[in-house]
């Protein structure tokens, strides 16, 4: 009997579990681009056109490896609008009455799956390291969930950077030399650029068409869209950047929107490359003495540490988890996030280059536009929409841990121990941004003063009673109270006309 196998957008591997499980001899693969999915957050053009033009892509490679493929595309007449709509229209086609599939990394989908009126059995997406079971098992019973002892783990379980049965180089974690400001010269010139070929080029005109309006410029797009330029986008950075990943790893430079980083976390999570053969060619150049091991390391760390226990904490907490607001703010984002207008350089130009490339580095996404929605009180469900609009890479299993856990601490310290805030000396030390800023950041109050400064010391009084007895924030609380009363006064009423100019939509 015939069955459809669902392939998603996100879910382009020929090893994923859905395809194991079926037979190509008979069986129907069914991908469908989809308003559902084009819709459900205002997406960024570059990443719909990724996701489309990897689609089809995939889908000519399966089809020329023998599969039936059944392929929707955004415009066609009988496209019904959601992936749910287009397995019963391809069953009904086919006369399939079962569905198999790989368990799609959103909760909503998973439930719209589970609502079919024809039997779907989702298969475990073991394209990643760890299964629902195993981080369960792990996070049973502790009392903090933290990721250094899962990463651990996940070495033991790999055996990357293990030589008898202990971490290469002595230690698990090299992160105390991976926190240096970038020099101006850097050499790196950027990930390896694809110019469009006829599929991508078609993509391109649909997206322009349908989401030409979305935040975010389309062209010039550069992404890979196949495994094999993937796998060559790999190599570059494994050549050319990694042997400097950990040094720079959280620096921020205005001409340099890429730095050391890989920017392949799109085509991880779209099934383009997978976790093995990325740690495993990083691991490669340790040991041919072609990079260091605190880049090998921090890079690895990266992959089977966050982002595998990010994924662990997703399914963890449930599909309410994205409604979590321990602090209970309630402002709304500012406009700034989708106009850059912002008087604050770091944001400005956090958002500009968001805009253009769908990209921003981790420290851009943390310690710039994520601190300053925590610092000035931002619901953080607005916060989650936008950074699962906004980046290429961004689907909720990934973005939302980080988001809600890591950035905004909504969830109440699940994933950090303590809220990711800073006043503007950590940015001025990382980055280059603060000389050529319309404000000042050594001034601390008064006109000009740095908005982070002010907010900064506003968000540690207003949660007095929630951090000051966390030991990591003990220092802020005793540097705050060495304060003069009078200036004290002085910052929490600056901070407050920052929160008023906001509300007020005011130019900040
Ligand atoms: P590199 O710096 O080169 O790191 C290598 C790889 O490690 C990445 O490709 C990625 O796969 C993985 N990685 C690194 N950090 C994390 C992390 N914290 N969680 C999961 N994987 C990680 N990552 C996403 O893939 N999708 C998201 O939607 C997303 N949203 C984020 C939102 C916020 C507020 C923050 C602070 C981080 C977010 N991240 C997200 C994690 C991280 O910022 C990106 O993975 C990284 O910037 C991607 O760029 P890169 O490939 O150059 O990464
Ligand atoms: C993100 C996305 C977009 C923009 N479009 C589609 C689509 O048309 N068809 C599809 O199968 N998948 C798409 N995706 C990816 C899904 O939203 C993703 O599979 C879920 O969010 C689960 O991670
Ligand atoms: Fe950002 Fe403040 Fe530096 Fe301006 S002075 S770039 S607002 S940290």
């Amino acid at each position: 009997m015939v069955k459809l196998v669902l392939i998603l957008g996100d879910q382009l591997s020929e090893e994923i579990s859905a395809l194991r499980e079926a037979d190509k001899a008979c069986d129907v693969v069914v991908m469908a681009e989809v308003a559902d999915e084009a819709e459900y957050v205002p997406h960024h053009p570059k990443k719909i056109a990724f996701i489309f033009a990897a689609m089809r892509k995939f889908a000519n490679r399966l089809e020329e490896a023998g599969w039936q493929v059944r392929y929707t595309r955004l415009d066609e007449d009988a496209n019904s609008g959601s992936i749910a709509g287009e397995l019963l229209r391809r069953a009904e086609e086919t006369g399939a009455k079962e569905v198999i599939a790989t368990e799609p990394g959103e909760w909503r989908l998973i439930s719209a799956l589970e609502d079919l009126p024809i039997p779907v059995h989702q298969f475990p997406d073991d394209r990643f390291l760890c299964g629902h079971d195993e981080f369960d098992d792990w996070a049973e019973g502790r009392k903090e969930l933290r990721m250094e002892y899962f990463y651990r783990q996940m070495r033991r379980k790999t055996g990357l950077l293990m030589e008898d049965g202990k971490p290469a180089g002595g230690k698990w974690n090299f992160d105390h030399e991976n926190r240096r400001p970038a020099p101006g010269d850097l050499d790196f010139g950027g990930p390896m650029q694809f110019t469009p070929d006829d599929t991508v080029k078609e993509v391109l005109d649909l997206v322009d068409d349908r989401f030409g309006k979305n935040f975010g410029t389309l062209r010039p797009f550069w992404f890979a869209t196949d495994q094999g330029q993937a796998r060559r986008a790999l190599s570059h950075f494994v050549k050319r950047a990694l042997p400097m990943f950990g040094d720079y790893q959280d620096a921020m430079l205005q001409e340099n929107r890429f730095l050391y980083h890989s920017v392949i976390s799109m085509y991880l999570n779209a099934g383009l490359l997978g976790w093995r053969e990325v740690c495993e060619a990083a691991e490669a150049a340790w040991r041919s003495g072609d990079a260091p091991i605190n880049a090998v390391e921090g890079f690895i760390r990266q992959i089977i540490g966050w982002r595998e226990y990010m994924r662990g904490i997703y399914f963890r907490e449930g599909p309410e988890y994205t409604a979590r607001n321990i602090l209970r703010y309630v402002r709304s984002l500012p406009a700034f996030y989708w106009t850059a207008e912002t008087d604050m350089l770091c944001v400005a130009k956090a958002v500009e280059q968001t805009r253009e490339e769908a990209y921003a580095h981790h420290i851009q996404r943390l310690m710039i536009t994520g601190n300053f929605a925590l610092l000035a009180g931002i619901d953080p469900a607005e916060v989650h929409e936008w950074y699962l609009a906004v980046y290429a890479d961004a689907y909720e299993w990934v973005e939302a841990p980080n988001v809600i856990g890591m950035s905004q601490f909504a969830d109440g310290g699940i994933v950090g121990s303590k809220p990711y805030v800073s006043g503007g000396n950590y940015i001025n030390k990382m980055s280059d941004y603060c000389g050529d800023c319309a404000y000042s950041v050594s001034k601390k109050t008064g006109e000009g003063a740095c908005p982070f400064n002010l907010l900064y010391w506003g968000f540690l009084d207003r949660h007095r009673d929630r951090f000051e007895k966390n030991p990591r924030m003990a220092q802020m609380y005793r540097t705050w109270d060495k304060m003069d009363a009078e200036r004290r006064r002085t910052v929490l009423a600056d901070a407050e006309a920052v929160l008023e100019r906001l509300d007020a939509g005011d130019r900040v």
